[in-house]
């Protein structure tokens, strides 16, 4: 399934044509969790999450993924936490996905595959001044992730998805204001943590990952309207928004650490 999906993905998108690795890279992301090589850390505090549902600002389709995106212009959703030493702001949150259910994530556990996994990602405003800076530096960005799981209907998700057919295309943008995304992350507190990057270009090596342990489930109906989405703007060919995932990268000298036992 993966190896098919790699191939077929970069056929599919011009995006990640380009090169998939960057020289010198010791730190890239995704990568597979193996759950027994994850060492407990008992000095990991737990995630708080604060968000101002009022920061919400629009929809994107950029033609890679859609983005909700937030005004990060002052502290007002922000997580504290974790393995962080300082608050980090919340800039905009996305999804990968599979054009099928065995795969879409770009994270996996003990080498499995979920159908789609959520990103929030938020950056390090105490240290730098904007997002843009952050990209470029180690303790720059803060990404949770979240795994979606098939099972249950999900009332919040489907907000969002009822706002989809409106950025069906590549550079459309909706006003979405009002929504709180800490209703997508899971209420169990368990989660890893690893030193990362980001998964599309610039692939910057700059990212603190938070895996959360438990997937929220979601309903195929809610699956199949992210796969309605396309690639392609108005007037071109249509190409469906699939597989839209970067393949694993090597752990190499790296620990991921657990919140739990
Ligand atoms: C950065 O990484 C990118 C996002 C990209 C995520 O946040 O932003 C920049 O590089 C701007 C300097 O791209 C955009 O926001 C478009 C301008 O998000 C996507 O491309 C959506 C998939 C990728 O973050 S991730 O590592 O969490 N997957
Ligand atoms: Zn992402």
């Amino acid at each position: 399934g993966a190896c098919c999906s790699y191939r077929l993905r970069d056929a599919l998108h011009p995006l990640w044509q380009s090169p998939l690795t960057i020289p010198g890279g010791t730190r890239q992301s995704p990568i597979n969790i193996q759950w027994r090589d994850s060492v407990y850390d008992p000095f990991l505090k737990p995630l708080k999450i604060s968000y101002d549902p009022t920061t919400c600002l629009h929809i994107w389709n950029n033609g890679y993924s859609f983005l909700v995106e937030f005004d990060d212009s002052a502290d007002r959703s922000i997580i504290v936490g974790g393995p962080l030493e300082n608050q980090y702001r919340l800039k905009q949150f996305h999804f990968h996905w599979g054009a099928i259910n065995e795969w879409g994530s770009e994270h996996t556990v003990d080498s499995k595959f979920y159908p789609a996994e959520l990103h929030l990602v938020h950056w390090n405003a105490v240290v730098y001044p904007t997002f843009e800076e952050a990209v470029m530096e180690g303790n720059g960005l803060a990404v949770i992730g979240v795994f979606l799981k098939l099972g249950a209907h999900h009332e919040g998700l489907q907000t969002l998805v009822d706002a989809l057919p409106a950025v069906k295309h590549k550079d459309t943008v909706i006003e979405f204001d009002v929504f709180d995304p800490s209703c997508l992350i899971p209420s169990c507190p368990d989660y890893w943590t690893y030193a990362g990057s980001l998964t599309t270009p610039p692939l910057t090596e700059s990212v603190t990952w938070i895996i959360k342990k438990k997937p929220i489930e979601v309903d195929e109906n809610q699956l199949e309207a992210f796969r309605m989405l396309l690639f392609t703007s108005d007037g071109e060919e249509e190409k469906r928004m699939v597989d839209n995932f970067r393949p694993l990268q090597p752990l190499m000298n790296r620990t991921v650490r657990s919140s739990f036992q």
